[in-house]
């Protein structure tokens, strides 16, 4: 295994790469393939950065809109961003690739129903860009992908093109490791970590990101990185688990868990996570699984945090079986249906499980979402949401759910009662409001 740790602070920086990076030439040209959450913002920011780029996307629809200037994320400042670089004349978007110096694939690996890693996205967007490669041209994976993909999978597609694969076409993976709702920001201010299939693909992506990021640039090999990237969204998804494992405990216990996480936390070197209804968005129910399915014997904790993870909304939906029990034909009320707070993405949102489980049980359900428009199941206004409901669960921290007019709600339902399973309610004003109010991983 190829071994080149770099970073630019290092006293004793690596003379082979120094030279390497001041050879490499600056391209001029990038094709970013996948207009979504990433390749947008990232296609956008090298744009205003001066380079032409060429955003393909396979979706008519989001080509289309752009080209209107309408982006189709909602990310804060997202759309200024995409405004400024679509008028500069630097950012085009197509449905087709074109000749480029550098290619960036963001395109989705989601997992299938089996839990492995669905790269045909990514065979696609590779497949798209083999007849106009040419020689000296870099490309760049970016989307999270299975431990080997780089190497095992992406490159026997390029070598189609008939290039000299770290001769005469570099190739890197390039994770992403922004947080959504925070996308532009942390895309510049982050440390990256960039791992080429040869020292020279290194340098070469790093001298193209280094063009806007201002965190430190880690160098090392391509499944090295693609491990690092899996590692960071399976670390949290364990440490989820861990949280979610001691609020069912503590709610044994009689005693509250958000107490017990606080007080620990005031050891130097303990960071225990939040508890909640689940863990949601397109990373961390998905990433782990990409070592799981690598490592199906070795990889034990991993799945089972997976398996904890998952399980939530059905422990939620067991406090609300609970709160309901011996109400005729029990209405519940969603509050938040994102994955999490001040957010408008819903994918894999522990919600969308618990109102399954409530609807096959035969619960009316009523979701309000200030954040989303469409869902698939009907959206309520506020006051429609609540009224003549029994039990309202808050499963996504959005600001809003803080300031609600209690009187008002309160008035409309049936049955006072809430759940909180974010802890962002302040609950004592909900029991003076005449509520019963519950947290998820306290005791009674
Ligand atoms: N969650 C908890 N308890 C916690 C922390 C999170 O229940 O203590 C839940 C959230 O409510 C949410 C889910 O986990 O449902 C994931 O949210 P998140 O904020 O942890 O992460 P994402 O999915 O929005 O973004 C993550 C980030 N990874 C890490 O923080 C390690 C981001 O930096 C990555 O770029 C992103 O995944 C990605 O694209 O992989």
């Amino acid at each position: 295994m190829i071994n080149y740790i770099h970073n630019e602070n290092t006293k004793s920086k690596d003379l082979t790469l120094q030279i390497l990076t001041l050879k490499a030439t600056k391209a001029k040209k990038i094709c970013v393939l996948g207009l979504g959450y990433i390749g947008l913002p990232t296609a956008s920011i090298f744009a205003t950065h001066g380079f032409n780029v060429v955003g393909v996307d396979i979706n008519g629809n989001v080509v289309s809109k752009l080209k209107k200037g309408e982006p189709h994320v909602d990310e804060p400042g997202l759309k200024t961003m995409v405004e400024a670089a679509m008028k500069s004349g630097n950012l085009i978007v197509q449905d087709q690739p074109g000749k480029a110096d550098a290619y960036i694939i963001a395109v989705p690996t989601p997992i299938t129903i089996d839990k492995k890693a669905n790269l045909s996205f990514v065979k696609a967007a590779a497949e798209s860009i083999v007849p106009v490669l040419g020689k000296g041209n870099l490309v760049i994976l970016e989307s999270t992908c299975p431990p080997g993909t780089t190497e095992n999978f992406l490159i026997p597609i390029l070598a189609g093109s008939g290039l000299a694969i770290g001769e005469d076409l570099y190739v890197a993976h390039c994770p992403e490791r922004v947080l959504p709702g925070k996308i532009l920001k942390e895309l510049v201010e982050n440390d990256r970590v960039i791992g080429g299939i040869n020292p020279e693909s290194a340098a070469k992506a790093k001298e193209l990101y280094g063009a806007f990021v201002e965190g430190e640039i880690f160098l090392t090999d391509a499944t090295t990185a693609e491990m690092v990237k899996l590692m960071e969204n399976t670390y949290r998804d364990v440490n989820v688990a861990l949280a979610n494992e001691l609020s069912t405990l503590c709610e044994r216990l009689n005693i509250d868990a958000w107490e017990v996480i606080e007080l620990a936390n005031r050891h130097p070197r303990v960071k225990l996570h939040k508890p909640g209804p689940g863990v949601g968005g397109h990373c961390l129910p998905v990433d782990p699984w990409f070592i799981v399915e690598k490592f199906p014997e070795e990889a034990q904790l991993i799945r089972l945090s997976r398996e904890i993870n998952d399980a939530q909304p059905k422990h939620v939906f067991k406090a609300i079986e609970e709160a309901t029990r011996g109400l005729k034909e029990p209405k519940v009320t969603v509050l938040g249906v994102t994955y999490k707070g001040n957010v408008d993405d819903t994918r894999e949102s522990p919600a969308r499980e618990l109102i399954h489980l409530l609807r096959e049980r035969d619960y009316a359900v009523a979701a309000y979402d200030p954040h989303v428009s469409t869902f698939e199941v009907k959206l309520d206004g506020l006051e429609e949401a609540f009224r003549s409901s029994d039990c309202a669960v808050v499963m996504a921290d959005h600001d809003e759910f803080k300031y609600l007019d209690l009187d008002k709600l309160g008035k409309l339902m049936r049955t006072k009662q809430v759940l909180d399973t974010r802890n962002i309610l302040d609950l004592k004003r909900w029991q003076e409001a005449g509520f019963r109010a519950k947290l998820l991983g306290r005791g009674k």
